[in-house]
């Protein structure tokens, strides 16, 4: 019995030392030691032995289980550390490859124009205040004038959610909301900037989504010679000296008298194009003295106080000022047409 588990010994120590891999090392380990391995077998023939044998033979049994177990653990933990080994070359980083090249965001040329304008006002000493996207029937329109069944709410055909509740069709309903906080005393003097929505069809110069910048100053002697001046100051610091402006009359029913302002287009020099509609002009904003009904509706007394408002389209002052020929490029998100307005090259 003693020959037979050396001799079991040598022939699981040489498996184990040809052991190439965990799973052939479990094999091993599961043939030998296990319930039906032959050293158990062995140990089970035992109950023949004399009583002075028997204690021999189960020490050995034991000292030769306990030699198999501690050469497997070492092995494995050889083995384990080959496969680590084996894993971290395959896996290993090439560090002289070339790296991917970072590329730089930069500002859409609507944001740039957005921040040009209000820094513009904002050093005239106006604040700027924000309203809801989502507006009520009353301050989109009411409140500017606009009673239920007016004709002018055909002006900006509307997006409704509810009878009562709708997108904002322009940033005028800001104006309402601005006059109201200021509890009938001014000077009120504000611009708002924000998101507005038509049912516009769009083409080159329309889009049923788009920006406003809205403007109100209302105070003691406000005229329409401030209005004229503020204007005039505006286009001449975002377009330059030499282009030209020009006020049309006009009718908003919250604001009298009404005018919308032109500036000639850039991209036909005034000759008439796609831009223009062949006009050689572009509408970029509407404007007037604020309505007594509005300033009344709003807690002001109009005996009192007067005021100007605007609302401008800074969509159709960046295709202006950059020379683009279609409004759907701000909203298209083409890689190729945000690049060039990056700082630098990209
Ligand atoms: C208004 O929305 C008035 N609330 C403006 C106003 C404010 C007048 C305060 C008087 C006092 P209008 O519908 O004209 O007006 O739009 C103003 C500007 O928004 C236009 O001059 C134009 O630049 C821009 N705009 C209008 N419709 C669109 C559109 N579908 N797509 C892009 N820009 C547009």
């Amino acid at each position: 019995m003693k020959e037979r588990l050396h001799e079991l010994k040598e022939e699981v120590l040489e498996k184990i030392s040809k052991a190439t891999d965990l799973k052939h090392l479990n094999d091993v380990r599961v043939a030998y030691l296990g319930k039906k391995g032959p050293i158990t077998e062995v140990l089970r023939g035992m109950g023949k032995l004399s009583p002075e044998e028997r204690p021999i033979i189960g020490s050995l049994a034991n000292e030769i289980r306990a030699k198999i177990s501690e050469k497997l653990d070492a092995k494995k933990a050889e083995l384990e550390e080959l496969a680590v080994q084996k894993k971290l070359e395959e896996e290993s980083i090439d560090i002289t490859l070339p790296g991917r090249p970072v590329t730089l965001g930069c500002d859409h040329p609507l944001t740039k124009t957005i921040r040009e304008i209000e820094d513009l006002f904002i050093g005239l000493g106006y604040e700027v205040a924000e309203g809801p996207e989502v507006e009520t029937d009353y301050y989109n329109f009411e409140a500017l004038n606009l009673p239920k069944n007016h004709p002018a709410r055909d002006m900006q055909d509307s997006f409704y959610i509810t009878e009562e509740l709708l997108l904002r069709t322009h940033t005028s309903p800001v104006q309402a909301r601005t006059m109201e906080k200021a509890k009938g005393r001014g000077p009120v003097k504000v611009i708002c900037p924000g998101r507005v929505y038509r049912r516009d069809n769009d083409d080159a110069t329309h889009s049923h989504q788009f920006m406003q910048i809205e403007g109100l100053v209302v105070d003691e002697n406000i005229r329409m010679s401030d209005l004229k001046g503020t204007l005039n100051i505006f286009a001449k610091k975002i377009f330059g000296e030499d282009r030209e402006i020009r006020l049309r009359p006009s009718f908003f029913p919250f604001t009298e008298p009404s005018v919308e302002m032109d500036i000639s287009c850039k991209m036909c020099g005034g000759k008439g194009c796609n831009v223009c509609k062949g006009t050689g002009w572009i509408e970029i904003l509407g404007a007037g003295m604020v309505h007594p009904n509005v300033l009344r509706m709003s807690g002001f007394d109009p005996e009192k106080y007067s005021g100007f408002a605007f609302g401008m389209g800074p969509e159709r002052i960046a295709m202006l000022k950059y020379g683009i020929d279609d409004i759907r490029h701000f909203y298209t998100n083409d890689v190729r047409f945000l690049k060039q307005f990056a700082p630098v090259d990209l």
